[in-house]
């Protein structure tokens, strides 16, 4: 059984990857009701205590325990990360997964890039390669990122250039969220730029998520949902949109909108996850 680890990185990229952790568990507990620790969930989860007992193997039928999610999280800012820590994920992490600082790269591409990804690229390197190190057989990363914000398009890609230069044969998916026209970071479109060419150079396959498509997606389904449309099939609660009834809690300003990209990311991995049930 293969598996992916997830790199989040900047508000952004945390803030999407977290909706993803969410939907994921949400989804496998759909078709898994019996609450059993099976290969697909190993693909983006470790069993904790299966993986304490020396020489275990991963097999279906066992009691899901401690679950942690693969993934490695990046913020030059503590913020969001602490808000992970504090919500209903923060048994999930832990703190050899993170990588945070106090004052952010200033939506500037080049302190992201430059001066993070050079003071932090050993601490980085060393979280990816023990976020590797736990996998049986690593397929894919999966990057998260904004194309608008200084570390996520900054130090994003530089991340991304490590992953190519330690790993040069695991593929490299990026999830790129693009700013809208009226996007209140003044930098976004230079930013945007400098991150553009990087991806083009180290990504082997990008998924462009624009904002403002996101915006008007979610002004849909919410007229939609409200009865706008005469035999509207969009639940009130539908996952597509809402975290309700899942490990949220209350609805922060951009969670319907990394839902969206959340279910994205999760009909694309959903063989993996799914294929066992
Ligand atoms: N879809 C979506 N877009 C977001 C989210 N958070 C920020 N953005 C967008 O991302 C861009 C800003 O990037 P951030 O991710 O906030 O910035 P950062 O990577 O933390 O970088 P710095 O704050 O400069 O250190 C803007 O275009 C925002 O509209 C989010 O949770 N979801
Ligand atoms: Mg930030």
């Amino acid at each position: 059984m293969t598996q992916s680890v997830v790199v989040q990185v900047g508000q952004c990229g945390n803030q999407v990857g977290c909706r993803f952790w969410d939907l994921a568990l949400r989804e496998h507990a759909h078709v898994n009701k019996k609450g059993l620790y099976d290969e697909a969930l190993s693909s983006f989860f470790r069993n904790m205590i299966l993986w304490k007992v020396p020489h275990a193997t991963v097999c279906a039928g066992l009691i899901l325990t401690h679950l942690n999610p693969q993934a490695v999280l990046v913020d030059m800012e503590e913020g969001v990360v602490n808000e992970i820590l504090q919500g209903p994920l923060r048994e999930m992490f832990d703190s050899t997964q993170l990588l945070t600082d106090v004052s952010g790269s200033g939506n500037n591409w080049a302190v992201g890039h430059m001066t993070y990804g050079s003071a932090y690229r050993e601490q980085i390197v060393d979280k990816l390669r023990k976020a590797a190190e736990h996998c049986d057989c690593l397929q894919c990363f999966f990057l998260i990122h904004s194309m608008g914000g200084g570390t996520g398009s900054g130090l994003g890609t530089r991340v991304l250039s490590l992953l190519e230069e330690e790993f040069p044969e695991v593929c490299r998916i990026v999830t790129s969220i693009y700013p809208s026209a009226e996007d209140d970071v003044i930098t976004s479109p230079y930013n945007s730029v400098l991150a553009m060419r990087e991806l083009t150079e180290h990504a082997d396959c990008v998924l462009p998520v624009e904002n403002q498509s996101l915006v008007d997606i979610v002004d849909k389904i919410k007229h939609m949902s409200h009865g706008g449309k005469p035999g509207s099939a969009i639940k009130r609660d539908s996952t597509i949109i809402s975290g309700q009834g899942g490990l949220s809690g209350t609805e922060k300003p951009f969670d319907a909108m990394n839902n969206i990209v959340a279910n994205l990311l999760l009909n694309i991995t959903s063989e993996v996850l799914l294929k066992q049930v």
